[in-house]
């Protein structure tokens, strides 16, 4: 039994190294491989439960009594790359968003698509649902003149969630809380942004309530950044939601992750 890799761990109390031993495949429906690690109490077993994760340089675990979990390299942890092709983990206004193939398509072959305004989907169940100490990374792109996209997330129902927006057709960046009915927007700033073109805006959101929050262009420039802090929200649901506008918006998001 070789040898074949070495998983890194962020532990609390540090990066560990496991080595990892394959012995052979197991294809089952959701086990596709298993690996053995070397333990203190000896050697362990730990299957892989998503075969599609390791295009994206991490690993979801099976563990016996936490779960799955969701382990970091550098490439981050996945959220939605919308590749199953459904959103059937999502709920609310479903029937307004789709994960579809067809441009435009940033990462794999399909992508999440939106055509009305100021709409909205939640999710409790995706792979990793973020909390304050994370950095939300999302990639959105409006194709016409009506279209503003966000993201929504530390949600706990409709009074009480972050949201924060990429408004190309107002080439605003905006950033609001809700908390217990009341909304207001903590950043709301001019950034220059084009129709059709791709942007990636990242959430820096501190353990302490401190948000930094960047809209950066494809070629990795930053185009702009407010900050704001906060503290009414530490987790919750995430999900997505269209801007209000007085037209039919063309909306697509695509690869969102913790880096
Ligand atoms: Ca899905
Ligand atoms: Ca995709």
């Amino acid at each position: 039994m070789a040898q074949i890799a070495t998983i890194k761990v962020q532990t609390a109390s540090g990066v560990k190294a496991i080595p990892v031993f394959q012995p052979g495949d197991i294809n089952g429906n959701k086990v596709r491989d298993i690996l053995h690690v070397s333990t203190p109490s000896g050697t362990g077993v730990i299957p892989l439960t998503d075969t599609g994760d390791a295009t994206y340089g991490f690993l979801r675990v099976q563990t016996q009594n936490n779960g799955v979990l969701a382990f970091h390299d550098n490439n981050g942890v996945l959220i939605d790359d919308f590749e199953d092709g459904n959103i059937s983990e999502y709920s609310q206004n479903t029937g307004s968003f789709s994960a579809t193939t067809g441009s435009p398509v940033k990462y794999g072959s399909y992508s999440l698509k939106c055509g009305t305004n100021n709409e909205r989907i939640i999710s409790s169940t995706l792979n990793y649902i973020p909390s304050a100490g994370d950095t939300i990374e999302w990639w959105g792109r409006g194709d016409n003149s009506y279209s503003g996209l966000g993201v929504i997330f530390g949600y706990q129902d409709t009074n009480n969630y972050y949201q924060s927006d990429m408004r190309v057709h107002s080439n605003t960046l905006k950033f609001g809380v809700n908390n217990g009915g009341s909304f207001t927007w903590l950043i709301s700033k001019t950034v220059s942004m084009s129709q059709s073109t791709w942007y990636r805006q990242v959430i820096e959101w501190g353990s302490g309530g401190n948000f930094t929050i960047t809209i950066y262009d494809a070629s990795g420039s930053a185009v702009g950044s407010g900050t704001a802090t906060d503290t009414a929200h530490t987790s919750g649901s995430f999900g997505f939601t269209s801007a209000p506008s007085n037209g039919t918006p063309s909306l697509t998001w695509d690869r969102v992750r913790v880096i």
